[in-house]
């Protein structure tokens, strides 16, 4: 074997390998081991088909049944929904005023942003072990009654266990 056939095996040789740890680094825990959530938004119901999920990635389709109100959701930890600053924003949603979710919940761990009447999108988020709150606070109308849709019911409990140890 000549010194050129020789350096083209080891090339291939190296390419080999590492294309071996390619498909290993595949097995580790990344985009495409994230677990799916479907997730249902209606007027006025936040169903999701999975609620006790392992740590880690999670990807959630969210499909907006509704044909009239846009809807979203925001993961955070759901110690959240019992601070005062949570309802305060509440109650500035209901009054009309301005508010500001990232600055009254504490530890937001993903949002969707609004998804329109009838559409879908799909986002991930990278979730500790833990309970958190998943909700839509969107709200409707004009002026200083407003119907929030997180009092409307749309909210739901999402549970994040450990990983199982060997
Ligand atoms: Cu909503």
């Amino acid at each position: 074997m000549s010194a050129r056939k020789i350096s083209q095996a080891l090339v291939i040789t190296a390419f080999l390998l590492a294309a071996s740890g390619s498909s290993i680094a595949v097995a580790q825990p990344g985009h495409d081991d994230a677990t799916l959530i479907h997730a249902y938004l209606s007027d006025f119901d936040l169903l999701m088909d999975r609620t006790i999920i392992p740590a880690g990635e999670v990807r959630i389709e969210a499909v907006n049944l509704s044909g009239q109100y846009k809807h979203e959701m925001w993961i955070y930890p759901i110690d959240e929904r019992d601070t005062r600053r949570f309802h305060e924003m509440l109650d500035l949603k209901r009054t009309g005023q301005r508010a500001d979710e990232l600055t009254s919940i504490d530890g937001i761990l993903g949002r969707s942003g609004e998804v329109q009447a009838g559409e879908a999108m799909s986002f991930s988020a990278t979730l500790p072990p833990g309970f958190y709150e998943v909700a839509c606070l969107a709200r409707e109308g004009d002026g200083d009654l407003r119907m929030v849709h997180y009092d409307e019911g749309m909210y739901a409990i999402l549970a994040v266990r450990a990983p199982v140890m060997p």
